[in-house]
């Protein structure tokens, strides 16, 4: 097998590498210094034609959604570590913070990242700031209400730590973490004790 990444430190591509250290796989990792421009290259733009990352390649087959990655991984290479299958009882929560991590919250946490730090000043847009912080403020108090006494989302570790916990992580990096419940910096604190969590941010290029 040939699990191949090209990783740029504190994007979505986090979660592919964490993955792999926690579900103890030897992924080739190229790590790479992380430059907005530089991903509309033509030469990276023929590794991931959307110029986002990550972008990853099990062989010739290239796949370029970090959630699905972590899952496709979990499954084809590790005997569903990580998961839970459909005789799970967890197994439609296992889906929903799956989901969560990208399509519910995702697009709430890059819009807030947008108007309050990666945009340009004079791009940033009051509304959508306050529209971001209002949405991404719900969805945390709906993480603080789930989490409960739990250490994480499904009582044990599991691929929804990664794909809800790197967004938790990118609130911290922009200073919006303070909108975090104490529950969920808890957890969040609890995340990053992990030795996996603690090998793939520490890559560096
Ligand atoms: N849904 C995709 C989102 C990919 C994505 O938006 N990646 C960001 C970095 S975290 C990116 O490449 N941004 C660069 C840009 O939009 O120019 C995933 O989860 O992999």
């Amino acid at each position: 097998m040939s699990l191949k990444l090209i990783h740029f430190p504190m994007t979505r591509s986090l979660r592919v590498a964490w993955a792999g250290y926690e579900l103890g796989l030897e992924l080739d990792i190229e790590t790479r210094p992380f430059d907005r421009p530089k991903l509309k290259d033509p030469e990276y733009l023929k590794l991931n034609p959307l110029g986002k990352t990550p972008v990853f390649f099990d062989g010739d087959k290239r796949m370029v959604e970090s959630v699905a990655i972590i899952e496709y991984l979990a499954n084809k290479y590790a005997d569903g570590a990580l998961t839970r299958n459909v005789s799970h009882t967890d197994y439609g929560d296992y889906l929903q913070w799956m989901q969560f991590g990208e399509a519910g919250m995702g697009l709430y946490v890059s819009m807030l990242m947008g108007h309050t730090v990666l945009l340009p000043e004079e791009q940033r847009i009051e509304v959508m700031k306050i529209w971001s912080i209002n949405e991404t403020t719900n969805c945390l108090n709906f993480i603080e209400a789930e989490i409960g006494d739990k250490d994480y989302l499904l009582g044990d570790f599991s691929l929804c730590d990664i794909s809800v916990g790197y967004l938790l992580f990118l609130l911290k990096v922009t200073r919006n973490g303070n909108l975090m419940g104490e529950k969920t910096s808890n957890y969040f604190n609890r995340i990053r004790e992990r030795d996996a969590w603690k090998q793939a941010s520490a890559l560096q290029p």
